[in-house]
């Protein structure tokens, strides 16, 4: 993902928080394409859903999506740096 972009990291619905939300956006993506069918996402929610800049959006982006809810979640002040670096 592209830190300079408008988009957050892992914010698909732009709440500015990131949470189940942002994941079942992510999973339901994936299995949509999956299937062969549209994405439903915007360049700019894909390009957000993509977290490890890989190119595409798959699972494991929504790993790292939940691994980040779940660190937050649990008290950790993480960042993506962090998260990616795992
Ligand atoms: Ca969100
Ligand atoms: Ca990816």
């Amino acid at each position: 993902a592209d830190v300079n972009a408008t988009y957050t990291c892992g914010d698909l619905d732009g709440s500015d928080n990131i949470d189940s939300t942002d994941i079942f956006y992510t999973m339901l993506y994936i299995a949509n394409v999956a299937v062969g069918n549209d994405g439903g996402l915007t360049a700019e929610q894909i390009a957000a859903a993509d977290v490890d800049g890989n190119g595409t959006v798959d699972s494991t982006d929504s790993f790292y999506i939940m691994y980040y809810v779940a660190l937050r979640g649990a008290g950790y002040d993480t960042s993506w740096e962090e998260v990616l670096a795992k």
